[in-house]
Parts: C-alpha cells; structure tokens; sequence
C-alpha cells in the first residue's frame, strides 16, 4: 500500500468537502467511474469528508462527435474548481486521425501531471508474491508525439519520433521515487504484517547501452539525483536495469522490486506487463500525480469488447481512487477502501470475468462497499 507522498492538504476533524472531477471518456471508463463516485459517496462519515461530483468530458467518441478530444472546459473545470480528479480510459486509434490526438496524453502534461505512479500489489496468499510501485515519468519520451513521415528518394516511406528524455522532467520523476521509496518504508516500519521488502530499493530502468544519449541522460540524473540527496536517501538501495532484462527478472523474481522508476514508454509497458503478476489489468490503479494535484486513472483500456456487458472489473478504478484520495492528503480515507478491496479479493466470491468470476461490476462495487 502506498500512502499520502504529497499531501496537498491534511487530514482536519471538520467536515471538508472536495469536488471532484469525473472523466469517464471511453468504452468501459463510462461503467467504471460510477465505481470510484459511489465508493467516496459512501465512505464512512468518521472521515469527515464529502464529495461534490462534476462530469466532464474527453474521449475519442467525443472527437468523432465534436471534433474536440479535451475540450478547454474540461481543463479549466479541473485547474479552476476541483480537488482532485478520476479519469477512465480512452481509445485512440491505431492509425493517425486528422486532427485528433490522445486526450489523456494532453490532459496530463496540461495539468502538470509528471509522474504517473502504478502500484502492483497481490493480496496475501493469492497468487505470486507482488509489491511494487512503477513510477512512470508522464510528460515527455516518444510520447512528446513529436512525429513525422517523409519519402526516400526510391519512394519508400520513413517515419520518425523524437524520443525526448529532459534532465529537469527525470530529476521530477526520479525525486517522487526517492520519496515513495521512503515513505513505503516508513509505512512497513509501522505495519505489523509480514512485509516482502525488508530495505527500500528504487530501480532506474533504461536501455543505456543502445540509447546512450537519451536514456543515457535519464540513468545518469536518477543517479545524480540519488548522490546529490545521499544523506536523505542513504537507506534506500540504488539498483539499476536495463529495459529488456527487466521484463524478465520482473516475471521471474517479481518479489524483489520495490520501486521501479522509468521512462515514459518502458513505464507504460512494464506496468501493463506487471499486471499480469496479479491477475488482471482490471485490478491495478494508477494517479496521475502533479505538484497539487492528482488524477486517479485505472491501468486498463476502454476494453470495447465487453463494454455493455455490465462486467467490467471495478477495482482498478477503486484502487485508483484510493490512491487520488492519498495524494490527497486522506491516507486513512485511502486505507479504507484498499482494505475492503482486499477483503473482497480475499474472500474470492463475489468477482468479474477476468477474476473467473460471473458477479457484475455493480455486484463487486456493492460487495466492497459491504465492507467498510
Ligand atoms: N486508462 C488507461 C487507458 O485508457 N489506457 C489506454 C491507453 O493507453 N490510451 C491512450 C490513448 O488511447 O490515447
């Protein structure tokens, strides 16, 4: 469990209301934020805390209506009115649509969004043994989307990406995984269940060895930053993996990771892979984590193929509201819902398709809700 790294504001006994911001935009995403709305509608009242809800929109369906993915409304609602926000899931196509670009990949980098912060953790006694964090810079790599197309001279056709590692967005990401390692630790020191981890580790994942100048620059300031800040972070083990043996070891010895810190792409692709540990897309969260604010975001896609179906897992988005409302500054909100999540898995009853189940997504929202 990861808690409040960065409290934007703290925990008062005076009732506090937040407004948050709903962002459904895709497939599934419209089935899976009523999941994160109806679990802070019914949070406990000792958490002194009430939720205003605003819906927003974004998506590529609203492109293909309006012609806009992330209309400006949608980000001035967020930057002028909320506390904190829940996105769904988006599908952008495979292939280029004039005019249209990924309202999440904006969303974020308007917001300020640089760390995208993924948790993988199984639940005691079910499965491997899993307990990491993938903090995934969020702004910039390949996906600065600064693309082009062009013909050779024999008329064949070249495409290029610019792969844009900064020293000032990897010492953003490289500090937040300093910090989670810290405080993942203090949170263990504190805890009085069996832990996997005994010392705090960071991994800084790159793929140096070919990409020297770019993933060059991010290795090199990860560890400038762990050297510069050693008498803070002297306790944490500095590891680093090159990319592709990380997937392995990741599926081989899982349990070892603690932190893993990485580019924006081998983020995005290692936190999908590592979510295979646990059993399903449909159970890991992320946040979408600025200096003042956060954006909880389930890892999984739109899934068009069982949208409709009313089966779509909840509790990434659960977990992902949890984790929005620790960033928050609430980690005992936050506590409460990753308990009754893990409760829920535990008991292994009332559980969607991807979990071997046949119970609905409303069936397992109630069932969680049960629990707190
Ligand atoms: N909630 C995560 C999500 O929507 N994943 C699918 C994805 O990567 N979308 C990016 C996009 O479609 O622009």
């Amino acid at each position: 469990m990861l808690r409040s790294i960065r409290s934007f504001s703290s925990t008062s006994k005076m009732l506090k209301t937040l407004k948050i911001g709903l962002i459904p935009g895709d497939g599934i995403g419209k089935e899976v934020i009523p999941a994160g709305k109806q679990i802070l509608e019914n949070l406990p009242s000792s958490y002194n805390l009430d939720f205003e809800f605003v819906n927003l929109d974004a998506g590529f369906e609203l492109f293909k209506k309006t012609g806009t993915a992330l209309p400006d409304k949608t980000v001035e609602v967020l930057k002028n009115e909320c506390d904190g926000a829940l996105f769904g899931a988006v599908s952008s196509p495979s292939s280029k649509v004039e005019g249209y670009s990924s309202p999440i990949v904006a969303l974020r980098k308007k917001m300020g969004l640089y760390a995208n912060v993924r948790p993988v953790k199984s639940v005691e006694g079910i499965g491997r043994p899993v307990d990491m964090v993938i903090v995934r810079e969020n702004t910039e790599d390949l996906y600065v989307k600064e693309e082009k197309t062009y013909k050779k001279e024999d008329g064949t056709k070249v495409a290029e990406a610019i792969k844009r590692i900064s020293e000032t967005a990897t010492t953003k990401i490289a500090k937040m995984a300093y910090e989670i390692a810290l405080q993942r630790q203090s949170i263990r020191e504190n805890t009085k269940t069996k832990q996997l981890h005994l010392k705090p580790s960071v991994t800084v994942t790159h793929k140096s060895n070919v990409l020297s100048q770019s993933d060059g620059l991010f290795r090199e300031t990860c560890k400038k930053v762990y050297d510069v800040n050693i008498n803070d972070y002297q306790n944490i083990e500095y590891k680093e993996q090159i990319v592709d043996s990380m997937v392995y070891r990741m599926f081989r010895e899982p349990e070892i990771f603690d932190v893993v810190v990485a580019p924006n792409l081998y983020g995005d692709i290692l936190s999908d892979g590592a979510a295979a540990l646990v059993g399903s897309l449909g159970l890991v969260p992320s946040a979408n984590v600025g200096d003042n604010f956060a954006i909880g975001e389930p890892c999984h896609g739109s899934a068009p193929d069982i949208e409709g179906k009313g089966i779509s897992n909840p509790i990434a988005t659960i977990r992902s509201t949890a984790l929005m409302l620790e960033f928050m500054g609430y980690p005992e909100a936050a506590a409460k819902i990753y308990d009754a999540v893990d409760a829920n898995l535990s008991e292994n009853k009332i559980k969607t398709p991807d979990l071997g189940g046949n119970s609905s997504t409303q069936e397992v929202i109630e069932d969680i809700i049960k629990r707190f």
